[in-house]
């Protein structure tokens, strides 16, 4: 018997629907926070790498930690965040609309992120909370540290369900459609941040927030730690997937092809939700206390998170292909030619994908259980965080930036800008190449990260890392005229790019393509099975812990 397949439409995967002003407005509020938080924040960073040079002391007794927590927090946690969501609600905006009300809401969870923003910032620059982006118990912090970043992860539920709504209005007017790419792309990624948050929300509101402020005496910290990086970890595809949104959907259009698969595009995303959550222990695979077999099991999942990476490498290298040759290219790598080299569009994203070779490569040795004794720690993950959200992410989200803000703006992307954002992304590459490259090989000689200089009594393997420490120190200067460069272009296309119309470049899907399957839509599926993968993955050793925990820990205040 035939198997009669339901497939859907292809016709709305290109839908595009104008931004009114107040929506720009919503838009570029979230983005504007983005772009000071990479003038703090990269600020900071200038500072650590010189003050790990040896040669410079903080001024005004501030301290090292002090300024590694502004960085970690406010490049890793608000940049990310507030950038996504509005690149996230203008993805919405453009495919499935947003109504006034929803709009409404929007804004209430901008403004409780706002306060929560500043809260946590004011303790940090109090020197009440240096307790770096990862919080670490027994670490503690003023309370208010810890209340300002829940109502940041509060905030931007509000932000996720109002997009889950635009896309049920959406889907009401749209009967039987297939919810644009997009829509479903930013679904996924809001459901991956809602699940994975859910932990970090708990040990925030029932370990953090009761222990600072001093009604329970000490703490769990393995429970406090597991709990976070079931959290961090899906965190950094929730940095890496609105990456992914544009190398899908974007880029095919700016480069002049086309989609290449939608159904492969939801699939990748679709195993994102599932393997991104269950693997958090290959952050803690040093840690006793955690039982082997449930670390080798999750080690097992976290290859699987490999595999939507690697079809997205492959689809990339399919739409140059097929771009290409239709362009006459000839030959084997002709198609390389026929890439719009100077388009600040294409190429900061593309750098960004040929960053994300080392980077993915680096994460791959990270998560080999026995190589991860060798790099735990030390500064060489510092130099894999750097290629992959710092710039594979990053140059991402710049180049989405040349053609989102001037169309939000009603502005245009001048040919001047567009040669600055070249250069710009070539600064960047060069400072990172550098900067990034010395923390690897540091890192192997077993060079710390999360430290300040030091002498370590002045043992040789020190002397070693002087030379690393000081490269370090050129790269990350060089990255700060970049992000100098970036904060100016930022500026220049909000305020001062003449009036026009950019493009909001969505790509078509090939005409040959495969006709998109309708259980994609099966939202209940896919959230079921992500449930089930992480109760499979979590509930055992979970138990395992808190049974066999030894007596909590009194705090380490800062
Ligand atoms: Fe990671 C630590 C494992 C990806 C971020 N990671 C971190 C930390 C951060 C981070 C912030 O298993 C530090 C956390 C802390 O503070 O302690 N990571 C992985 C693995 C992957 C991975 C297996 N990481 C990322 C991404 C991040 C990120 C993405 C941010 C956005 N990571 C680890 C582990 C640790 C870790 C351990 C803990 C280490 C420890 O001991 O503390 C994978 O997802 C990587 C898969 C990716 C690939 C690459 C595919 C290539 C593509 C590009 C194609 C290029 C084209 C262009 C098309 C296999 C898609 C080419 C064209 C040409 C012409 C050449
Ligand atoms: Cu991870």
């Amino acid at each position: 018997m035939q198997l009669a397949r339901k497939v859907i439409d292809k016709q709305t995967s290109a839908l595009a629907l104008p931004i009114s002003k107040p929506e720009s407005r919503l838009y570029m509020s979230f983005l504007s926070i983005a772009f000071i938080s990479l003038f703090i924040g990269g600020l900071m960073g200038l500072l650590q790498v010189f003050v790990r040079t040896g040669k410079f002391t903080l001024p005004f007794g501030i301290d090292y930690y002090q300024v590694l927590t502004v960085h970690g927090v406010i490049l890793g946690l608000v940049l990310t965040t507030y950038f996504i969501i509005g690149f996230h609600f203008s993805l919405m905006g453009k495919t499935v609309g947003i109504s006034d009300k929803q709009r409404k809401i929007a804004w209430i969870a901008f403004w409780i992120m706002v306060i929560g923003t500043i809260l946590t910032a004011t303790m940090i620059l109090l020197g009440e909370a240096s307790v770096l982006y990862t919080f670490y118990a027994p670490l503690r912090a003023h309370p208010v540290f810890y209340i300002g970043l829940a109502l940041v992860v509060v905030g931007s539920w509000i932000a996720g369900f109002v997009n889950w709504h635009q896309l049920a209005v959406w889907k009401k007017a749209h009967p039987g459609e297939k919810s644009p790419l997009l829509a479903f792309m930013v679904t996924i990624n809001t459901i991956l941040w809602f699940i994975a948050s859910l932990g970090v929300a708990v040990a925030v509101l029932i370990q953090f927030i009761p222990w600072s402020l001093g009604f329970a005496e000490t703490i769990n910290v393995l429970v406090s730690r597991t709990l976070f990086w079931y959290f961090g970890h899906p965190l950094v595809y929730f940095w890496l997937l609105p990456a992914y949104m544009a190398w899908y959907a974007i880029i095919p259009k700016i480069i002049g092809g086309k989609l290449f698969s939608d159904s492969l595009a939801r699939m990748s995303f679709v195993l994102f939700l599932f393997f991104s959550i269950p693997v958090g222990f290959h952050h803690q695979l040093t840690e006793p206390g955690i039982d082997p077999t449930w670390k080798f099991i999750q080690v097992v999942l976290t290859f699987m998170v490999v595999i939507p990476s690697l079809m997205t490498a492959f689809s990339m290298f399919a739409t140059f292909e097929i771009t290409g040759r239709r362009k006459g290219a000839k030959g084997l790598f002709g198609w390389l030619k026929k890439l719009p080299w100077k388009d600040v569009r294409f190429l900061a994203p593309f750098i960004g994908m040929v960053a994300f070779i080392p980077g993915g490569a680096g994460g791959i040795i990270n998560a080999s259980h026995q190589m991860n004794a060798v790099v735990h720690n030390t500064i060489w993950v510092t130099g894999h965080f750097h290629l992959t959200v710092a710039t594979t992410v990053m140059l991402t989200f710049f180049g989405i930036s040349y053609w989102l803000i001037p169309h939000l703006r009603g502005r245009k992307l001048t040919p001047k800008i567009n040669r600055l954002g070249i250069i710009q992304a070539i600064v960047w590459a060069v400072g990172m190449s550098i900067m990034s490259g010395a923390m690897h090989i540091q890192g192997l000689l077993g060079g710390p990260r999360r430290s300040s200089y030091s002498e370590y009594a002045g043992g040789d393997q020190v002397t070693e890392w002087i030379g690393y420490q000081m490269a370090q120190a050129i790269g990350g200067t060089i990255l700060f005229v970049g992000i100098l460069l970036m904060v100016y272009i930022f500026i220049k296309l909000t305020f001062f790019a003449p009036k026009g119309e950019e493009e909001f470049p969505i790509a078509e899907e090939e005409e040959n393509a495969e006709a998109t399957p309708a259980y994609f839509e099966n939202w209940k599926l896919w959230i079921g099975i992500t449930v089930v993968l992480i109760l499979a993955a979590y509930t055992i050793p979970f138990i395992d812990i808190i049974q066999h925990s030894p007596a909590g820990s009194v705090p380490f205040d800062f």
